[in-house]
């Protein structure tokens, strides 16, 4: 035992065995153990190869939701159940069927789908939990964000960093639906959220084109001299769908020019990032989008963190750990921490939109990446 390498040890797990004991030992032993937990303590050797696995081992599954089924039940709730003071979104959560419960789609994000009807008015309120919202399709919607208003159209990518004002309205003859992204659950197993209400109605009633936020800060590469200095979060309230595209479009144009752009064959991709740091978007939520030629396909990788997919446009096969998804429009898929993960376009190439919790990693150093391909 004593010479055992570490190398003969690689990647396996040794079950904890006592050693024989005789009927009394035995007995003793057990009235430590009984006595251990009526004094609200655990021994670690009964429990190192569940708390130290060898990688991670996520509770959380990979797992597909379906946009058409999520839709139609967002609309039957917008049929039965009023938005205002006290529930105060309808917004319908995805519970991840590993995490046994909680409307958590991974451990630290929260992923819901929210319906507002025409004349809709979902009043405002603070957290401390960071949030955005992601445009599927619609328009009509403003958001007001410390009383900025901010309009909602298709494709649009939206933020609401922790502890400013918001509430939304719809103004148009549809109803609108999109998907919202926090970190409620990260908030809430580190207890660290905070929450106030605000006034009923919205405190900007206005539907302009562009957003105060935008206006100031979302020209390429330029920043306003009135306000020096690191943010926390992105000032921008609206991060447009026609930037996005161009961005996109472009470096996919550049790749048939023969020049650098594309992350990789045929695959173009964007970070949604803070203009005051350039890096993300807020502290625990990182966003980007990709668009995949027809027939593309991205690296697999293991990260550590979660990521959560959906798809735009076009359609995909989501490759994670030992499943596949297929995926069109609409649809959500999640990658648990550390499964192999993989993206392959269909025959239309597919626009996906993505966010995960990675900044938290990349903050206390615990980030890792490992790409099996050595690419
Ligand atoms: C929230 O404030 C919004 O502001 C959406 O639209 C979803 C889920 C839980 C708690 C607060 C929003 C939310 C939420």
């Amino acid at each position: 035992m004593g010479n055992t390498t570490a190398d003969e040890y690689a990647g396996k797990h040794v079950e904890y065995a006592p050693p024989p004991l005789t009927p009394e030992e035995e007995k003793e032993l057990q009235q430590m153990y009984d006595q251990m937990d009526k004094l609200h303590m655990k021994p670690l050797w009964t429990q190192i190869g569940g708390l130290m696995p060898n990688a991670p081992e996520p509770r959380a599954v990979a797992h597909k939701w379906d946009w058409a089924r999520l839709y139609k039940l967002a609309q039957r709730a917008g049929e039965l159940v009023p938005v205002g003071r006290g529930g105060e979104r309808r917004a319908i959560g995805l519970a991840n069927p590993g995490l046994g419960g909680p409307t958590y789609i991974a451990p630290t994000l929260w992923a819901a789908i929210q319906y507002l009807a025409p004349g809709e008015n979902a009043p405002e309120h603070r957290h401390s939990q960071n949030a955005f919202r992601f445009v599927i399709e619609g328009e009509g919607v403003w958001t007001v964000v410390n009383g900025d208003a901010v309009p909602m159209r298709r494709g649009d990518f939206l933020l609401t960093p922790g502890w400013n004002f918001h509430g939304h309205h719809n103004i148009a003859d549809e109803p609108m639906a999109w998907l919202d992204g926090l970190d409620i659950p990260f908030a809430y197993q580190m207890d660290t959220g905070f929450f106030e209400y605000g006034t009923e109605q919205l405190t900007d009633e206005s539907t302009p084109d562009f957003s105060r936020s935008e206006r100031l800060w979302a020209h390429p590469g330029l920043r306003p001299l009135a306000f020096p200095g690191k943010q926390n979060s992105s000032p921008i309230g609206r991060y447009s769908w026609e930037h996005t595209d161009a961005a996109l479009k472009d470096q996919l144009a550049l790749e048939d020019a023969g020049f650098p752009g594309a992350v990789a064959p045929g695959h173009a991709g964007i970070r949604f990032t803070n203009p005051t740091t350039g890096g993300d978007v807020m502290s625990t939520i990182r966003a980007e989008f990709h668009r995949l030629r027809p027939g593309a396909e991205t690296t697999p990788v293991h990260e550590v963190g979660n990521r959560v997919f959906q798809v735009f446009e076009g359609s995909a096969t989501i490759t994670v750990g030992e499943e596949t998804f297929d995926v069109r429009h609409g649809d959500i898929v999640n990658v648990p921490s550390w499964k192999k993960w993989s993206v392959g376009a269909g025959r239309d190439g597919a626009d996906l939109f993505c966010f995960s919790d990675h900044p938290i990693f990349e903050a206390v150093n615990l980030a890792r990446t490992y790409t099996p391909e050595g690419i």
